[in-house]
């Protein structure tokens, strides 16, 4: 069985908690519960995990290029937060792993303000998701299913 792995960054372990205008009212277990009933219909595995550490998201996109290199990766849902708009580490990471990557806002980021158009992790995507909220990463899985 493959493994889908869904990796979060910075502050999304708040989701639930404030801003549910921009974010719902769903928090990041609940969104774990949903990730697992996507993977679970598509025959895959899930890896869930959140950090607030840059570093930490790059040793486990290198994780996931171990996955990909042993055959047993489905894929990488990634929602970077905020780094997604400052962090030339991850690109070099995902490009450097060669990983099959879906870059994932549960906002549309580019109904936002304009600091949020620019994506460091896009141009190294497979494909992006964006303003679908929470269910989106149920979408992206299923995408992966469909590669
Ligand atoms: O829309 C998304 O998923 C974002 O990746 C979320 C990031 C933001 O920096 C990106 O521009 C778009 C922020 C995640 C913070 O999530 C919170 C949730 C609830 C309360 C406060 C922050």
């Amino acid at each position: 069985m493959k493994t889908a792995l869904g990796l979060n960054g910075p502050n999304l372990n708040l989701l639930g908690t404030r801003e549910p205008a921009v974010y719902g009212s769903q928090t990041l277990d609940d969104v774990q519960a949903l990730c697992a009933h996507a993977c679970n219909a598509h025959g895959f595995a899930l890896d869930f995990r959140q950090t607030n550490h840059e570093g930490t998201l790059v040793d486990w996109l290198h994780e996931a290029g171990q996955l990909q290199a042993a055959g047993t990766l489905a894929g990488v849902v990634l929602n970077a937060g905020a780094y997604t708009h400052t962090s030339v580490a991850l690109h070099d990471a995902i490009k450097g792993t060669g990983i099959t990557l879906i870059e994932l806002h549960i906002s549309n980021v580019h109904a936002r303000e304009a600091f949020r158009h620019h994506s460091y992790i896009s141009p190294a995507a497979k494909a992006v998701m964006a303003g679908f909220g929470v269910n989106g990463y149920a979408l992206a899985i299923a995408g992966l299913a469909g590669i």
